[in-house]
């Protein structure tokens, strides 16, 4: 087992574990219908013009940005979430099939064979209501998604300014959850099983920011043991509950993902560990585990996740906290990840902070197995078999 100590690094990577099975496997081609990376800001020009047909989208964090030369018709997304650690990175969503573009009213949309990624920004005016300008931006993305052919939400990402403040006495992160319940269950076929995967968080300033996958097939949709389904959590929280599930898997040909969700100190539904980032990172590194862990009990656990790739997301909100939780992620991480801190706000008070993945996993032939046990797309192991023990030790 390796661990890079890397103080200055920006991205950096978790606890490398060791391979877990010794069998040799055949590498399939890594054809992908989407990928995520952290990239260099300054990088991002050479980038687009050197794939410019193959980037579904990008997603800045910096506040005061130049405009992207060549990003053409690609949706790019600019959230004012500053970054805590090292040089401005951007995430990049890449496809190796051609994509293309589509702009309806203020939604960018970029597709391939498989998903969309779609993205809109919807400023509030003066006397607006939250609830209704979530409505309506819910409503306009499920019907173009629809018309486009990706009828399935897999994951969304809500963000807007002042999440935790009240007006017209309700906190705005409850309006919001008002106006995404009342599109998602007019309009969402199967809601609220078919719920995505999601992450809210508010922004220093902004509209609201909305960017989303969707896909031609379905995703499969997980919940977390140790958590009540958000969109069942008591009245307590607002009128209308949450409107998400704790994470999408997403299995295809080549590749598998597995789209967490915005993951809290949430226990049940009870936030836990009030004040106390330490003991609030541990609780999410055990949200996660057994969220992952219980995806792969679903989905089959013939799949290493210790050698794919996984891109995390750290919200913090108070960023004197960073180095207490990142020495904690640095030493307990269960597996290989590139990491990115920035500054937000949680949709409860008492939320200090909140952790998001992208997992993937190219599929590889194991030649032990035989050709007749390898429907293996929807059959995949999401960590390696040594994580779940590794943290019940933390
Ligand atoms: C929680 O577990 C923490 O409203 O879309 C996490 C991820 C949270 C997504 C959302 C809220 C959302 O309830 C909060």
């Amino acid at each position: 087992m390796s661990r890079t100590k890397s103080n200055q690094c920006v991205v950096e990577r978790g606890v490398e574990w060791p391979s877990v099975t010794s069998t040799p496997s055949i590498p399939l081609p890594t054809a992908h219908a989407f990928r995520t990376e952290y990239v260099e800001t300054t990088r991002l020009d050479t980038l687009l013009k050197t794939s410019p047909s193959h980037v579904l989208g990008i997603v800045r964090h910096d506040r005061n940005h130049g405009e992207l030369r060549g990003a053409g018709a690609c949706p790019i997304v600019y959230l004012d979430l500053p970054q805590l650690n090292g040089p401005p990175l951007a995430e990049v969503w890449t496809s190796t099939q051609p994509v293309t573009y589509h702009q309806a009213e203020d939604i960018r949309c970029a597709m391939n064979d498989e998903v969309l990624f779609g993205a809109l920004q919807v400023e509030e005016r003066p006397g607006a209501q939250l609830d209704t300008v979530t409505y309506d931006a819910y409503r306009r993305l499920l019907l173009q998604a629809r018309a486009l052919g990706y009828p399935h939400l897999l994951r969304m990402w809500n963000y807007f300014p002042h999440i935790n403040r009240v007006s017209n006495g309700l906190e705005r992160y409850q309006q919001f959850c008002a106006g995404r319940y009342q599109a998602l269950a007019e309009d969402l076929s199967g809601f609220p099983r078919t719920l995505p995967a999601a992450t809210a968080i508010g922004t220093l300033s902004g509209p609201l920011n909305i960017h989303f996958l969707a896909a031609r097939l379905p995703g499969t949709h997980v919940e977390n043991p140790r958590q009540v389904r958000a969109y069942e959590y008591p009245s307590l929280y607002g009128p209308r509950s949450p409107s998400f599930a704790r994470a999408t898997l997403r299995p295809s040909l080549y590749e598998a993902n597995l789209l967490i969700s915005g993951t809290a100190s949430v226990v049940g539904h009870i936030s836990v560990h009030i004040g106390e980032p330490q003991k609030q990172t541990l609780e999410i590194l055990h949200n996660l585990t057994t969220l992952i862990t219980h995806a792969e009990q679903l989905h089959g656990a013939d799949r290493r996740w210790g050698n794919g790739h996984a891109l995390l997301k750290v919200y913090i909100r108070h960023p004197e906290h960073v180095p207490a939780v990142r020495t904690i992620l640095q030493e307990r991480m269960p597996f290989h990840s590139r990491v990115l801190y920035l500054q937000g706000e949680m949709c409860r008070r008492e939320l200090l902070l909140e952790i998001e993945g992208i997992l993937g996993q190219e599929s590889s032939i194991d030649i032990n197995r035989t050709v007749s046990q390898l429907p293996g797309r929807h059959q995949q192991s999401m960590v390696s078999q040594h994580e779940p023990d590794r943290l019940k030790r933390a």
